[in-house]
């Protein structure tokens, strides 16, 4: 007897311990439902679903209990009506799109993606597939040949991540090193490429989730979270950009932002009292260094307390923010999600009187400290956490500020170890922190920016630290407390390049570096760099040397100026590429996998932070202080912008560097419109479009757009747009006719014809001759440079044209 009981407790025991230490699967397929667009699946020890978005995305559902109901803070699309075909027999099920074929195994279950003309694009790893271990649930997707990995948002490495794995957990990450991970974002959604095919995954599972590329392991891909459904979107295009299309198709785009936010941004920790910020403010404009925000960080309040101002460092903020306007500087101010635990503090009282902060289980609220002590953090997952935040940012467009620069909201508390077992209220569902973590920053951002949007009518400009796929929806957003190293400004360009291919175009970095203190060399390098990324911000950290334009000496200080006033003149391009990120999702810093993906040698690790700056500009990065560098230019013809020396593409070359200059190619047959030189976006530029326009031989659209860069009038078809065609092959530029209601800013459009050699052009039918002239992006700055004599720039030689800027089509010959 007693050996009986005993064998039946170790039988127990066991089966207990294999349930905790085995590995799960589902199984075989035991029913399928077939649905209009999908398939419902149960197996032996699951269930799934299987739904076409559109032809090329399907969406993958499996869990160990019954699908839950559908709830996702990144997804904002439907389910497109697309023409599928389900067949099933006795192996398998089969969905077909137009341009996908989606077989589901049955014995066991496991799943595969095809094109029509049934090559494999993506596979379950057979034996592997799908399965849990304890609470964690993975995917394992069999390594194709020579398959690379990129994007999958804020992440360190190389821009070809095979072979490394990831974690998404979002972190406050001071000072972090050139390869930490993870960092303060979460974006599940990475592209894969093989023979010629390019397809995206997009994992939408906000638990702690790891992603691995090949890393300790020669068999498979995977991605998997510590909890939560699987639960993916498989996007198959043939280009690249289509998958990001596709992409933010499911997890939405950026809005126009205000123009003020593309132009320069000073920035320190922290600029105080008021008297410091106007004194900045008018350096900038006394020594003529365009520039539209200053931002205003912690100090601003007193005693880290939100929703306040130290009443002696800044008195009388409306006077100050007012001043500011009128000079052309718009205002951003730092918020930090913590509410101070403090008696009788008006924010904080509302807040406890509406019950929004985040709680443990037992109904006490969450307490954690931070700057201003101890906190309790509103919970941005409830609609009523939201409420009352969109409330409270009121005190900001209240004082005049412009911009809500959303800190520390990973979240980050002091000891960095937030309890899991805190509640929030995931919209009704109630989660633990475990899930609720990595979406915090975006529902922080969510209610900052519907906040401003409900308070002023004004477009916001809203900036995070942290997010979760979709953040773009809101928000233009940072890679932190980067290092003032050569290394560190080589890896933030490869964060945004990463960005966005993940469906993020409004990115930055800290210029200058947030921690430590540049060299000279180093310092004039990023300001170069930063005239071509999104966000053109600099900032430094609170115990570091000053940071501004002018604390570099002189040379710097014209380098400086000299690639901020580029950034001015460039605005128009810029603008409409921005215009094209909320159209369709590209990107405003492109990896050069988005256009040249089959390239293997774009992926070299010494190339891989080459990028296109919208569609026409390569920017080549360098670290400081080399006097020579490799490049290379992807095939086709590329103009050196401050030469036009034109390069066959195809091919690495060396290149001498200089101090004064990054090295930007322009793509051949690209359109690039400019600007006169303003000091602030507020300035009028003069009344002619600069229209650059580069010869080559492939056909080439440029869509430009305007609009009063501020309001949302543009809902209401107040923009002026317009595609600008070059056709080589039919000899022609051709305006295509204005839509919109608005008139453009622009009376007259001179055309900057490089490499172009005719003199004759016909406008509209009529023959004009075109002018020669010089042409400089650049000023001369040779009185630092022993190398030049005085007065020498480098110069372009082009041919120009003056044509009315008139709103029917204007057809051009050669
Ligand atoms: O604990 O507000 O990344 O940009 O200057 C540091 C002070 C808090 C971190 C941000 C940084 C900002 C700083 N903040």
């Amino acid at each position: 007897m007693l050996t009986r009981a005993y064998t039946i407790t170790i039988t127990a025991l066991l089966a207990i311990t294999a349930s905790y230490a085995q590995v799960k699967e589902p199984g075989n397929v035991t029913a399928v439902q077939k649905e209009a667009q999908g398939v419902k699946i149960t197996t032996a020890n699951a269930f799934a679903e299987i739904t076409a978005y559109s032809a090329g995305t399907i969406r993958v559902r499996i869990d160990k209990q019954p699908l839950a109901a559908d709830f996702s803070y990144a997804v904002i699309a439907k389910p497109e009506t697309v023409k599928t075909s389900i067949t099933e027999s006795d192996k398998e099920i089969v969905l077909q799109t137009d341009s996908l074929r989606t077989v589901i195994s049955k014995q066991p279950f496991s799943v595969a993606f095809y094109t029509p003309a049934g090559e494999v694009i993506n596979q379950d790893e057979t034996g592997l597939n799908t399965s849990w271990t304890g609470e964690e649930v993975a995917t394992y997707k069999k390594m194709q040949e020579g398959e690379r990995f990129i994007g999958l948002g804020e992440k360190t490495g190389n821009l070809d991540r095979t072979g490394s794995g990831y974690t998404n957990w979002n972190s406050d990450v001071f000072g972090y090193q050139v390869g930490q991970d993870p960092l303060y974002s979460t974006i599940p959604f990475y592209i894969g490429i093989h023979h010629d095919k390019s397809y995206g995954i997009f994992f939408d599972n906000t638990y702690q989730s790891d992603f691995n590329f090949g890393a300790s392991n020669n068999r498979f891909s995977s991605f998997g979270a510590h909890g939560g459904e699987m639960n993916y979107y498989f996007i198959y295009h043939h280009n690249l950009a289509d998958i990001i299309t596709a992409y933010t198709a499911l997890t939405g785009r950026m809005h126009l932002p205000p123009m003020w936010s593309l132009g320069y941004q000073q920035n320190r920790y922290s600029y105080y009292p008021d008297t410091e910020v106007l004194r900045i403010a008018q350096t900038l404009r006394e020594k003529q260094i365009p520039a539209d925000g200053i931002t205003l960080d912690i100090h601003y309040m007193d005693r880290y307390q939100l929703f306040t101002w130290d009443k002696e460092r800044f008195p009388d903020p409306v006077k100050l923010t007012g001043t500011l306007k009128k000079m052309g500087f718009r205002t951003t101010v730092i918020v930090d999600p913590g509410i101070k635990v403090e008696k009788g503090a008006p924010a904080f009282e509302r807040g406890v009187k509406d019950s929004v902060y985040i709680k443990y289980p037992d109904g006490q609220f969450y307490t954690g400290q931070v700057w201003p002590g101890w906190c309790h953090f509103p919970d941005f997952t409830a609609e009523k956490g939201r409420a009352w935040w969109r409330r409270e940012v009121k005190f900001f467009s209240d004082n005049g500020v412009s911009g809500i620069w959303n800190d520390m909201n990973e979240i980050a508390t002091w000891g960095q170890k937030m309890p899991n077992n805190v509640l929030f209220d995931y919209d009704g569902i109630k989660a633990s922190h475990l899930r609720a973590h990595n979406v915090y920053g975006l529902q922080m951002i969510r209610a900052s920016y519907e906040g401003a949007r409900e308070n002023t009518s004004e477009r916001p400009f809203i900036l995070t630290r942290s997010g979760y796929a979709g953040l773009q929806r809101y928000s233009a957003i940072w890679t932190g407390d980067n290092r003032a190293e050569d290394n560190h400004m080589m890896l933030g360009i490869r964060l945004m390049n990463s960005l966005g291919l993940s469906g993020v175009p409004f990115t930055g970095m800290d210029i200058g570096g947030f921690t430590g203190n540049p060299s000279v060399a180093l310092y004039t390098r990023w300001m170069q760099i930063g005239a071509f990324i999104p966000y053109y911000r600099n900032h430094t950290g609170v115990n570091t040397k000053s940071a501004e334009p002018w604390a570099f000496g002189e040379e710097a200080l014209e380098i400086a100026r000299n690639y901020i006033n580029l950034r001015y003149r460039l605005l128009p391009y810029l603008y409409s590429t921005f215009y094209e990120a909320t159209q369709n999702g590209l990107p405003v810093m492109r990896s050069l996998a988005i256009n040249y993906t089959f390239d293997p040698k774009i992926y070299d690790p010494q190339y891989q932070q080459q990028y296109l700056f919208g569609a026409a500009l390569l920017i080549a990065p360098f670290e400081s202080g080399k006097d020579f560098g490799r490049v290379y230019l992807p095939a086709g013809k590329w103009y050196e912008l401050y030469t036009g020396a034109v390069n066959e593409g195809g091919r690495e070359q060396i290149i001498p560097l200089s101090t004064q200059q990054l090295p930007v190619y322009v793509k051949e047959s690209s359109i690039i419109p400019m600007q006169s030189q303003i000091q602030n976006t507020t300035e009028q530029p003069s009344d002619t479009l600069l229209l650059h326009v580069y010869n080559g031989g492939v056909k080439n659209s440029f869509v430009y757009y305007e609009d009063d860069g501020i309001s949302f009038d543009y809902e209401k078809g107040a923009f002026y747009k317009r595609s600008i065609t070059f056709d080589p092959a039919a000899k022609a530029l051709v305006f295509g006719k204005a839509d919109g209601s608005r008139a453009s800013k622009f009376k007259y459009v001179k055309l900057l014809l490089h490499g172009f050699e005719q003199q004759s052009w016909k406008v509209k039918g009529k023959s004009v001759t075109a002018k020669e002239e010089a042409c400089s992006f650049l000023h001369s700055i040779s009185k630092f440079d022993p190398e030049k004599s005085a007065g020498s720039v480098d110069t372009d030689h082009v041919k120009t044209l003056v044509i009315a800027n008139e709103r029917s089509e204007i057809s051009i010959g050669m």
